[in-house]
């Protein structure tokens, strides 16, 4: 990988902020934008803006044609079978809320959905709801002091009353890669559904669908170097059919009379109203350039910028990280001795070094790592070790800063 070249490629990296040059190191939130994301977002815009699936125009059947082929590009990229099996949503958590809703009705009484305490809010908090609303259980996988699963006990929680499990793929703060195949494995021998959260993985490493084997896959354009506003939810054909449609409207419909309405097959049934054309294209040229990189070689890439960051931060007396060595995903999460992650990342912003402070949309995982908050760097494409070393020369300022503020 070129990273000089693919640095030229994202026009916001070259930029000083607070008179130094951004080191941006958080793109599990969200990540940049290419240019050739940003230039096919301007060309649909330009030349072939239209709404899709009734325009009898040029331009419309040009801007059905970008929507439907970027449906067809998401699905070759996660290997479905299908560009049917793919629906367009806002983001990943649009995606599991449409799961949540539209299959909540299969929910009995006593059934139970199957859980990790790593979980985003966004695959924890649309469970609690339809639990809630359906008289289910949560149950959650336990962890080890790792920070992995603890897949040995999966039989005492994966029994015949699991309908659902539902898990990230990576986590966004421990940086674990979950075993999802073994876990989908031990669901579909008791009949259960998987629901697996992508929006960590998918952006970073090869991610397959028929190798994974789950039923639901939930991801987000916008930490891929996509546009914000598109995300995808993928599901088997057999487990799409099981949901009811979750908003309704123009679009979804086959037919209207005044009193009801019939459905349009799957995926439109599920995308009511104008959709975000612009945003699939967007997505359509991400997916084009992360292709062309090499989503093997991407992976390989965060793995040595993971293990250099480790490395490199181990050198700081006091600095504890979270989440076990290796594999792992492309982020760590970290403490600076008592210093609070919000000081730390208001010091390394002064240097131009971008992270996150806080508990990351994960507060159950903050409990159990018995801390308020953490910083957490994380890493693409675009990073290089030597960010790395302006995040630890700026951590050693910020050391040094506090030393003497406690002094
Ligand atoms: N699931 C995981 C594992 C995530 O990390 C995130 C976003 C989401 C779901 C939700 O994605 P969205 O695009 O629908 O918002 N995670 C983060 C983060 O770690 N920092 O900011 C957003």
């Amino acid at each position: 990988m070129d990273i000089n070249a693919i640095r030229r490629d994202f026009p916001v990296l070259h930029q000083l902020v607070h008179g130094k040059p951004l080191v941006y190191l958080d793109s599990a939130a969200t990540a940049h934008k290419p240019r050739q994301v940003l230039e096919a977002i301007s060309n649909f815009y330009q030349r072939d803006n239209a709404n899709v699936h009734r325009a009898i125009h040029t331009l419309g059947e040009r801007a059905t044609a970008s929507y439907e082929g970027a449906r067809q590009k998401v699905a070759t990229f996660i290997g479905a079978r299908s560009a049917k099996q793919c629906i367009f949503t806002k983001n990943a958590t649009e995606a599991i809320n449409l799961v949540a809703y539209s299959w909540m009705h299969h929910l009995q009484p006593g059934d139970e959905i199957v859980l990790t305490p790593m979980e985003h809010h966004s695959n924890l908090v649309p469970w609690q709801q339809i639990a809630e609303r359906r008289q289910a259980k949560l149950r959650f996988l336990p962890i080890m002091p790792d920070g992995q699963l603890d897949t040995a006990q999966l039989g005492d929680y994966i029994s015949a009353k699991t309908r659902l499990v539902a898990l990230t793929h990576v986590s966004n703060v421990l940086g674990v890669i979950n075993p999802v195949q073994q876990i989908t494995a031990a669901a579909h021998a008791v009949g259960a559904r998987v629901l697996v959260d992508g929006a960590q993985s998918v952006p970073h490493m090869p991610v397959n669908v028929e190798q994974l084997g789950c039923d639901f896959l939930a991801f987000s354009g916008h930490k891929m170097c996509g546009p914000t506003g598109i995300g995808v939810l993928y599901g088997k054909e057999e487990a799409l059919k099981e949901l009811e449609p979750f908003l309704f409207g123009g679009e979804m419909i086959s037919s209207v009379c005044l009193t009801s309405a019939t459905w349009k097959e799957i995926p439109w049934r599920f995308e009511a109203g104008t959709p975000n054309i612009a945003g699939a294209v967007g997505l359509a040229a991400a997916i084009d350039y992360l292709s062309g990189i090499g989503m093997e070689n991407i992976a390989d890439h965060n793995a040595k910028l993971v293990a250099y960051a480790q490395e490199r931060l181990q050198s700081i007396s006091d600095l504890v990280t979270y989440g076990p060595s290796a594999p792992r995903g492309a982020l760590i999460a970290f403490n600076l001795g008592q210093v609070h992650p919000h000081d730390v990342a208001t010091i390394l912003d002064q240097e131009g070094v971008a992270v996150r402070a806080g508990h990351h949309c994960a507060q159950p995982i903050m409990e159990w790592l018995q801390v308020p908050a953490t910083v957490r760097a994380s890493f693409y494409l675009y990073n290089n070790e030597e960010e790395i070393d302006v995040l630890l020369q700026a951590l050693v300022k910020t050391k040094e800063f506090f030393s003497h503020v406690a002094r």
